[in-house]
């Protein structure tokens, strides 16, 4: 099978917001980075290595929530339709849609949201070779402002997946926001599905961002590396150290890069100069740990109703599920 595929977004859009947030972070006190831009090639690479990493729990326990509850949480929802936000090829797609096509046979729908136009059209590609009778469509939007839901056209009841954890990497306000306006675009007999991780002891969550083998290291420095490239920015990664730090108050993990020195660097694409102070942070990611109370505060507050919780084996992350 094919697959269609949907343009929702200006060719530059991606150069036009990476300016910006280089402008408005590197100027800003303390600077900071938003952790959209690790995923260029090579940081997309390494993210996949992270999940298979001994300490990076989040991945396998999201997986085996799946792989004992896909089947429950599909027929709950009544589906006809998945929509992920993220365009996912990952095994964890692939058992919401092996339960979704065994549930809703010919007919079935999947929706891919993302930014990236080729990470949308291999995993698109990829679902409709494996998916004979499922009606695949990529859509190329971002999902943080235009969340494409009308896109593919009418379908029938949708289950929107945001998986991975990757809400935790949104503020407070703009995790707010985005969720009133998801469930504002979503019909009543819809469902969204949550992946969130959860909160626990720092002795596991700090290894979990700070690995023995350095591959975070690697994933943290890379944005570096995209900046250089994308604006022809002189960032030296071998001036900057990893730091993974939990910040208890806020229940989220910190990732930053440390100046290891003082520096300037230069960004030749945006006119912009630089310094940083020896010992200077820069912001490039934080990932939130949620509690049950927590989450289903912040769905009840977007106007969501619950329909479902369910944590791998040793409680460490949760996929929940919400009706409008
Ligand atoms: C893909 C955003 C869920 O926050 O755990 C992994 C990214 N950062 N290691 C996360 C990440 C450092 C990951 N998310």
């Amino acid at each position: 099978m094919t697959y269609t595929y949907t343009d929702r977004l200006p060719e530059d859009f991606a150069l036009h917001q990476l300016r910006t947030d280089v402008r408005v972070g590197l100027t800003a006190t303390p600077k900071w980075l938003p952790p959209k831009w690790f995923y260029d090639k090579t940081g997309s690479d390494l993210f996949e290595q992270i999940t298979e990493l001994p300490e990076y729990y989040p991945t396998r326990a999201e997986a085996s929530i799946l792989r004992e509850r896909a089947a429950e949480i599909v027929g709950r929802s009544g589906a006809r339709e998945l929509v992920e936000l993220g365009s996912g090829s990952s095994t964890k797609t692939r058992m919401l849609l092996d339960a979704l096509v065994a549930a809703a046979g010919p007919g079935a729908g999947y929706v891919a949201l993302d930014v990236s136009e080729s990470a949308l059209r291999s995993a698109a590609a990829a679902l409709a070779d494996d998916y004979a009778g499922l009606v695949v469509h990529a859509v190329r939007a971002d999902f943080e402002h235009d969340l494409g839901l009308s896109a593919a056209g009418p379908a029938g009841r949708r289950l929107v997946a945001f998986l991975g954890g990757t809400i935790g990497n949104f503020e407070p306000a703009s995790r707010a926001a985005f969720l009133a306006r998801l469930q504002a675009a979503l019909a009543p007999g819809d469902r969204f599905l949550l992946g969130a991780d959860l909160v626990k002891s720092p002795a596991v969550l700090v290894p979990a961002y700070d690995d023995a083998a350095g591959v975070t290291a690697a994933f943290n420095l890379n944005v570096l590396s995209v900046v250089n490239h994308v604006l022809g920015a002189d960032f030296d990664p071998t001036g900057f150290r990893h730091v993974a730090l939990w910040d208890a108050r806020n229940a989220w993990i910190e990732m930053r890069l440390q100046s290891q020195r003082d520096q300037v660097v230069d960004v030749a694409g945006l006119d912009l100069s630089v310094p940083f102070a020896a010992g200077e942070h820069l912001r490039t990611e934080i990932s939130a740990k949620f509690t049950r109370d927590r989450v289903t505060g912040e769905l009840a507050a977007a106007g969501f109703a619950p329909d479902g919780w369910w944590t791998d084996a040793e409680g460490r992350f949760s996929l929940s599920l919400w009706k409008v």
